[in-house]
């Protein structure tokens, strides 16, 4: 059993993608943390009523997901010690390793208005893991490069400084690590992409949900196989099944061969639609008593703050800060 650590952004409305490749490979092992990344959600321009809605939705969502029992839910913002460390690994990291990171170079290089934020944000993020000495950081296929910069950033702070830090691993599953948009298969699902029908969210309704899919983007021809490279449209949709039904992708593949789309389709949809439904329920009625949702957070802030103060301290000593 690895601890483990993971975050997740409050910046929309969380997506299918999000559920698949992160959060439904989050264990609620002891030792375990599990944080919504609120001042990440910061490094975009934002607005602060949303921010407010968008983390108490998203910390529902952890809880109701039962990662509040044995592992431990919290804020980022709750746990000061993120932000202190993350300066002093500012001071470890180097422009060119940052300069390197796709995802800023997707979002910020070459926008004069872009955040420093956008930039130094995988500094944050190594502080989230680092702080907690864990083993294992369960995220999607884009986050690994940002969890490899956090072990360079582990072993050069550790071969500077001796040994603190414990150096983790990325955790990707094998299927479903980057779930596609359903308008274009080829660019991931994500949450701020602005078309409604590019992805579907954990609060959409079951007959949102089901014309979402009929109406996905799928290939040329009609014969259902996985190829992912020749067929992409339909390949995303037979590995969200076959993630959210525990049926292999081969398997479903082979049922729904010579059927055509339409009958695929809506069997895709009878699956997500049933593996939805439930979690959505649990989230309604978690958010309509916000103060359990507090008292439940600053349960969470307790157990994360018990772990990040002496790993500080030890950092703050490591550096030679009196
Ligand atoms: P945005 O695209 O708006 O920046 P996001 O949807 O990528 O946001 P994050 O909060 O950045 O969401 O990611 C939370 C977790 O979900 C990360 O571990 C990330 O790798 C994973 N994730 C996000 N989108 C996908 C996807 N399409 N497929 C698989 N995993 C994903
Ligand atoms: N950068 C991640 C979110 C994130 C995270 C973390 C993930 C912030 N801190 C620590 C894993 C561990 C993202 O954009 N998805």
């Amino acid at each position: 059993m690895a601890k483990a650590f993971s975050g997740i952004q409050p910046t929309g409305q969380i997506q299918l993608g999000n559920y698949i490749g992160a959060l439904r490979n989050w264990r609620p092992d002891p030792g375990s943390f599990y944080c919504v990344v609120d001042l990440h959600s910061l490094s975009q321009p934002w607005d602060p009523k949303e921010l407010q809605e968008n983390t108490r939705s998203t910390a529902a969502l952890l809880l109701a997901l039962g990662l509040g029992q044995g592992s431990h839910v919290f804020l980022q913002s709750h746990v000061q010690e993120h932000a202190e460390l993350a300066w002093i690994l500012n001071c470890i990291g180097r422009m060119g390793e940052l300069g390197r990171m796709t995802q800023f170079k997707s979002k910020g290089r070459g926008h004069q208005d872009a955040s420093v934020g956008l930039f130094t944000y995988p500094l944050l993020m190594a502080s989230d893991i680092l702080l907690y000495r864990v083993e294992e950081v369960p995220v999607g296929e884009d986050q690994k490069q940002h969890v490899e910069l956090t072990r360079d950033i582990a072993e050069r702070f550790n071969s500077r400084f001796g040994p603190v830090f414990t150096v983790p691993e990325p955790r990707i599953a094998e299927v479903g690590g980057r779930v596609m948009s359903l308008r274009n298969p080829l660019e991931k699902m994500s949450k701020s992409d602005p078309d409604p029908n590019s992805k579907i969210l954990l609060s959409d309704s079951d007959e949102v949900i089901a014309k979402k899919i009929m109406t996905a983007v799928t290939d040329s021809g009609r014969e259902v196989a996985y190829d992912p490279k020749e067929k992409p449209g339909v390949s995303n949709l037979l590995e969200i099944a076959s993630t959210l039904s525990g049926e292999s992708v081969e398997a479903l593949a082979a049922r729904y061969r010579d059927g055509g789309y339409g009958a695929f389709k809506r069997g895709v949809a009878e699956v997500v639609v049933e593996a939805l439904r439930p979690l959505r329920e649990k989230v309604e009625a978690l958010l309509a008593d916000p103060e359990e949702i507090d008292r439940q957070l600053e349960i969470g802030r307790a157990a994360a703050e018990r772990e990040a103060r002496p790993m500080l301290a030890e950092v703050r000593e490591a550096v030679g800060l009196l």
